[in-house]
């Protein structure tokens, strides 16, 4: 199967996986990305099944929008049940590393608010050891040399995505050649760093649930 097919067949699958939970008042958080957007648009045929979405991104609120489904902002919406986003890696833990796109922060703050989150990811995203993807890190922009020293200390080589401003007006520095062995250590550990707004590992708030496309077929770890 080609990578396309199996975005596709983790799209469905998470479908099927959040079909039977919705309720009319029920508000999902949406990701963003190509897996992601596969997403969205199958959820299209459920609109009228749940009261609508918090989006991780501009990106992903218009093209919820664009299928006739509302969006909410997160300060005004109670509970998000599921959270259905991509990612960069995913090791055996299920941590990800997630902000390729730049979505990063706001990923982290609805995968947060969510009280399930869903992986869906093509085989090519399962890793042994998380940091072979560069881990993005957004950074205050006045504070970008000063952490960009602080992660040369910690070993990583980091490099500035230039011409990139996020959602949140930031900067982001991606880091190579930073194999991560604990990334619960090294996620609190980078979020300790003066100016870094948020860094890609989802190791303290991992996926509950990972859908993964292999050629085998859709492979659901927990
Ligand atoms: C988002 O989209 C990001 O966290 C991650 O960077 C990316 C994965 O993109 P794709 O689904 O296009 O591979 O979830």
């Amino acid at each position: 199967m080609t990578q396309d097919e199996l975005k596709d067949a983790v799209a469905a699958a998470a479908i099927d996986e959040v079909r039977p939970c919705l309720e009319r008042d029920s508000v999902l958080g949406i990701g963003t990305g190509s897996t992601a957007n596969r997403f969205i648009d199958r959820l299209a045929l459920l609109r009228d099944d749940f009261r609508g979405a918090v989006a991780s991104s501009e990106a992903s609120a218009e093209r919820l929008r664009g299928h006739g489904i509302e969006v909410f902002e997160l300060n005004s919406v109670g509970t998000v049940l599921f959270y259905i986003d991509g990612a960069d890696e995913v090791n055996a833990h299920l941590h990800l590393i997630k902000g390729g796109g730049g979505a990063l922060t706001r990923e982290k703050i609805v995968a947060a608010c969510a009280e399930r989150f869903i992986c869906i990811a093509d085989a090519s995203k399962r890793v042994e050891r998380l940091g072979e993807f560069p881990l993005p890190v957004e950074v205050i922009p006045m504070a970008r040399s000063y952490v960009a020293r602080e992660l040369v200390r910690l070993g990583a080589d980091p490099v500035y995505r230039e011409g990139v401003i996020t959602d949140n007006g930031n900067q982001i520095l991606d880091c190579y050649d930073f194999p991560i062995d604990d990334p619960l250590a090294m996620e609190a550990r980078l979020n300790g760093i003066v100016g870094v707004v948020t860094n890609g590992l989802f190791a303290a708030r991992g996926a509950d649930v990972l859908l993964l496309g292999t050629d085998r077929g859709v492979e659901r770890i927990t």
